[in-house]
């Protein structure tokens, strides 16, 4: 089923220079690239973005790392859009993430894990509706 969702790569992976890498993963996998941003979070949008998560002990510390930096946020279109690009990203905690994965890849953190996708098609419309207004 032809679905979109939501990806950021996050300031850790700018810094980096891996947004060639991360976006071209995508492309290669299928995925129609509808909408591409760089830009950095207000601390206010950061809080709006990750209100999910507003009651947990690491709220602050992830409104901080994904407002502290630029990053790329892009909207793709593809079968199955949500879950897998999830498969495609990886476990949360990079360290344990799967070899191909792309956390697995290219990460060691928790907060900074590279990169964040949409969970749900629910969260998918609240992120983009944040991110892309
Ligand atoms: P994910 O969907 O894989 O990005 O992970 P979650 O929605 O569970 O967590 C959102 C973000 O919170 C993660 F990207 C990293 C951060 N996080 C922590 O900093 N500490 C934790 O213990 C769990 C998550």
């Amino acid at each position: 089923m032809t679905e979109q969702t939501l990806f950021i790569v996050k300031p850790d992976a700018v810094a980096r220079k891996l947004v060639g890498q991360i976006i071209s993963r995508f492309e290669s996998k299928g995925f129609k690239i509808l909408k591409l941003k760089m830009f950095t979070f207000t601390k206010a949008q950061a809080e709006e973005f990750y209100s999910v998560h507003n009651t947990k002990p690491f709220f602050g510390e992830l409104v901080s790392f994904i407002a502290s930096g630029p990053v790329v946020a892009a909207v793709i279109e593809g079968n199955n859009a949500v879950a897998t690009t999830r498969l495609l990203v990886g476990a949360t905690k990079s360290f344990e993430a799967a070899p191909g994965s792309i956390r697995g890849d290219f990460g060691l953190g928790i907060s900074d894990n590279i990169i964040h996708a949409s969970d749900s098609k629910e969260s998918f419309e609240k992120e983009a509706r944040v991110v892309f207004q």
